[in-house]
């Protein structure tokens, strides 16, 4: 274990003083999504959301509908009534998670340091960077660049050198924009900034300050720390340093799991192959709960056996059907375990995981066709019963 920011870390490790931090967040993403994809609605103002009749909400909406005071989480029938003409469109959730996934991968090759917040918008920690570019700006344009060639989508990006600040940034020139915000910039652009658009700030809390006056940043600086905790709770704290441009939270990347496995370590060696197997079925039972808790299934299934003089050996097997669940991994498994010297030399550790695993999508399809498969010889022998 890592203690990320520990202070022996810090000390051998020292964290550059100064972070890079990019921003990132798709133009009118559902919307332009639509727009990338049936070209006769590009120009128009588009509607991603529920039906005007159905008392649905908007989730997204073109540029040109924004020219009507349209946005998100707006009725959908009072979308209508100020632009009759908009069309309104179902969302397409499996195709916008497809892009996402093309942009959220893309990300990749610049940093590994990447927290997606939403289907369509990162925080990347540029500081050091892959293509090892000094310019986090340059950096940000190349991004955008990259995204719109890959997609032929738009976004737009913000950098500074906090999360808070990046955010901000990337909100500033919408659609298609760029805003940098220097460390020397930030105490004036925060100034300014409605009280609404801080971080944390939701709409209680946006009435609550503007009660007492703070309608601003600038506002804001005003309050001491513990007049603003009397006021907000722990949160007070928060939004005093962000009035001063302090934000140390980190970029905290999502790590994509590559495998899921359960491992044991014996409390005593075992030799009995009854007892090993019976450890086994185990851990096969929790793999497959595992598997089907996140609903995916892999590839690749390993046994791993350590002896009890620590000699690891492993014995894979992959299979074109994939491993979802306990019957899979029970009718390779046997052969694996036959392929060590389980029973024959004292065993110290057991383990047992499913790699290779599908991507969403894939995980998706090839459960539903199983399921399919399952179901028919019942469904066949219920109408036997009933003949
Ligand atoms: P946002 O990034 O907030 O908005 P946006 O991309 O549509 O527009 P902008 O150019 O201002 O960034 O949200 C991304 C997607 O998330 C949005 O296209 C649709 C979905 N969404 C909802 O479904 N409901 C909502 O209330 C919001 C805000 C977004
Ligand atoms: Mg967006
Ligand atoms: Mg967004």
């Amino acid at each position: 274990m890592i203690a990320r920011d520990g202070p022996s870390l810090r000390k051998s490790f020292p964290i550059p003083a100064v972070r890079k931090i990019i921003h990132i967040d798709m133009d009118a993403f559902f919307a332009s999504v639509e727009q990338l994809d049936r070209p006769e609605l590009r120009g128009l103002p588009v509607i991603v959301g529920g039906e005007p009749k159905s008392r649905g909400v908007v989730a997204a909406c073109s540029y040109e509908a924004r020219a009507f005071g349209i946005h998100s989480a707006m009725p959908s029938g009072r979308a209508q009534q100020l632009c009759p003409r908009a069309v309104f469109i179902r969302p397409r959730m499996a195709r916008y998670r497809e892009i996402s996934q093309e942009i959220m991968a893309l990300f990749h090759r610049y940093t590994p340091l990447v927290e997606p917040l939403s289907v369509d918008e990162a925080f990347l920690d540029v500081t050091a960077n892959l293509p090892g570019e000094p310019s986090a700006t340059r950096l940000a344009e190349r991004i955008r660049a990259d995204i719109r060639a890959a997609t032929g989508l738009t976004a737009s990006a913000g950098v500074s050198y906090n999360k808070f600040l990046a955010k901000i940034a990337s909100g500033h020139r919408k659609p298609d924009g760029l805003t940098v915000i220097a460390p020397e910039q930030a105490r004036d652009f925060l100034a300014v900034l409605p009280i609404g658009k801080f971080y944390g700030v939701g709409r209680v809390t946006e009435q609550k300050m503007l009660a007492r006056g703070i309608r601003t940043g600038g506002d804001l600086l005003r309050h001491s720390p513990q007049e603003l905790m009397a006021l907000f709770g722990k949160s007070g704290r928060f939004f005093h340093d962000m009035a001063r441009g302090i934000d140390p939270r980190p970029v905290e990347p999502v790590r994509v799991r590559k495998s899921i496995g359960s491992e044991t370590t014996l409390a005593t060696d075992i030799r009995d192959l009854a007892q090993v197997n019976a450890v086994l079925r185990e851990q096969v039972l929790e793999v497959a709960d595992l598997l089907s808790r996140k609903q995916t299934g892999g590839r690749t299934l390993t046994l791993k056996v350590r002896y009890h003089d620590f000699t690891t050996i492993t014995r894979s097997r992959t299979t074109t059907e994939g491993f979802f669940d306990a019957a899979d991994i029970l009718a390779h498994l046997p052969r694996l375990l036959a392929a060590t010297e389980a029973g024959k030399r004292p065993v110290r550790l057991l383990g047992v995981t499913v790699a290779n695993l599908y991507d969403e999508r894939e995980a998706r399809q090839r459960r539903g066709r199983r399921i399919r498969q399952l179901r028919l010889p019942f469904m066949e022998l219920a109408f036997q019963g009933k003949k």
